[in-house]
């Protein structure tokens, strides 16, 4: 038992978080170039708009826009067979509601989707990581408004077209769940681009904009096909299994109904319809989203090829009467450590995950991210022993090859998060590493952005060798 041949070894970035060059080739700025996923408007002090012109750590990352060449050999050195990336929307559109796109944009990810087949790594391509047009946040409200739809669309068809011979495997909106907290106070800053007004209802902000990106990815989705019908394009989602905090029968619940706010977004993209746990809660909180006639049927036919999920951890939660909305309420596993980050290293639930993914779509699933953050050095002899990242990844992959060896599910890729180091999402850090590949650049900014290979690159690139059998 093996896993299959022509199994997708990779790893994964987002645009924003490594290409530099926010200001570059005749790009516009984006939200990602103003703030970071992780609410920090709010330590800013930012409540009520978006702050332009900070020298902010995407500005620069790690410069990948212009050192695309160096960095893909040194992936092509473990031996790729898949690049997982993103196309920046405001490379493309540098507003976002322009009609005409922009060429050197265009051109850019010609040459990097060129520079990959060069090794023979095949391109995954998100359209919208946790970016949109600073402009289309500013000028429409993101993704509240219905304009979006169209806006988008217009992007990904131009995608579509212009790389339809260079790239298979397409998403169209990263972690669509992520950032769906309604408690939190400064939130779907991520893909929506949106920002909560004073005493307006969240919960009907958040389903809204996330009602307009699932008709808009089904639209893409339908167009992608008939552009090419040989694309696999899979809808994105951050998948963290909650596990019951006990037996209790009320903590099975709790745990179902926290799941639930993730397998909407899944449900909807995959089976084609709203399911009816959440219409009935809709109906329940007075929820209403305004929904054109053909919504629905867009929504049916524009189901995904496949599911692309990150796995970072686990969450456990308990039953708590005061929680009507099931709303992220965390309790401690014993059973799991963290990074320094707080985030539980859980490698079974990784099986557990593909599980129950495979179980409830039968679809073939691509996992596209899967790592740890690490505080990282260099070492007297000069190099970064990443043993931790070695066991943390020999892990997962040991659970991942017993879901498809033993539990049947039907995987088609394996792509970590940040073989090269890059700018976190969540913090924007540099030093909440992930990578294969050690960039010297500090949390300041300061550093020479040279590239070099820690002990771990040597490690992946013979688990690639062997096809997963020599961890
Ligand atoms: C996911 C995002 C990525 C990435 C990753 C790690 O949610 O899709 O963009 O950054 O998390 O998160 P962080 O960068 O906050 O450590």
């Amino acid at each position: 038992m093996a896993l299959p041949k022509g199994f997708l070894w990779g790893g994964a970035v987002a645009a924003h978080q490594l290409e530099g060059a926010w200001n570059v080739g005749g790009k516009g700025p984006s939200v990602a170039d103003v703030m970071t996923v992780g609410a920090p408007g709010v330590e800013r002090g930012i409540t009520d708009g978006i702050i332009e012109g900070e020298n902010y750590p995407n500005h620069e990352a790690i410069d990948f826009y212009h050192r695309y060449k160096e960095d893909i050999a040194l992936l092509a050195g473990m031996g790729f067979k898949c690049f997982r990336t993103s196309i920046a929307w405001t490379r493309i559109f540098p507003n976002g509601d322009e009609l005409e796109p922009n060429e050197e944009g265009l051109k850019f990810y010609d040459d990097l989707f060129d520079e990959m087949h060069k090794y023979g790594m095949e391109p995954v391509v998100t359209l919208s990581h946790f970016e949109i047009p600073l402009h289309l946040a500013n000028e429409y409200g993101g993704w509240r408004n219905r304009k979006m739809i169209e806006f988008f669309v217009r992007f990904a068809k131009v995608c579509f077209e212009r790389y339809k011979d260079k790239v298979k495997y397409w998403m169209t909106f990263n972690e669509i769940n992520n950032q769906r907290n309604t408690e939190s106070p400064f939130l779907t800053f991520t893909n929506s681009g949106l920002l909560y007004k004073e005493g307006e209802d969240r919960y009907q902000v958040m389903y809204q904009a996330a009602h307009y990106e699932f008709v808009a990815s089904a639209i893409a989705v339908i167009e992608g096909h008939k552009i090419n019908p040989d694309f696999q394009i899979g809808c994105m989602i951050a998948f963290c299994p909650t596990y019951p905090a006990s037996a209790a029968p009320q903590d099975q619940i709790a745990a179902l109904k926290e799941m639930d706010r993730t397998y909407v977004f899944a449900d909807v993209q995959c089976r084609g319809h709203y399911p009816s746990y959440i219409l009935k809660e809709w109906e329940r909180f007075g929820t209403d989203i305004r929904m054109e006639p053909e919504d629905l049927k867009i929504i049916q036919e524009g189901t995904v090829d496949y599911i692309a999920f990150s796995y970072y951890m686990t969450f456990t939660t308990e039953y708590d009467e005061s929680n009507v909305r099931h709303l992220g309420r965390e309790k401690k596993n014993p059973f799991v450590k963290a990074n320094d980050w707080g985030w539980q290293i859980d490698p079974i639930g990784l099986r557990y995950a593909l599980n129950l993914l495979q179980e409830r779509y039968e679809l073939p699933l691509m996992i596209v991210e899967n790592g740890i953050g690490l505080h990282e050095h260099e070492e007297a002899d000069g190099m970064i022993h990443d043993d931790a990242r070695i066991e943390y990844f020999a892990n997962h992959i040991t659970e991942m090859k017993k879901a498809v060896e033993l539990d049947g599910v039907t995987l088609i890729g394996y792509c970590p998060w940040g073989p090269i180091d890059l700018v976190s999402a969540g913090t924007g850090e540099m030093e909440k590493r992930y990578g294969f590949i050690y960039v010297d650049k500090n949390n300041k900014g300061e550093g020479t952005l040279a590239r070099k290979p820690k002990k771990s690159y040597y490690w992946y690139k013979r688990v690639i060798e062997t096809n997963g059998e020599n961890l």
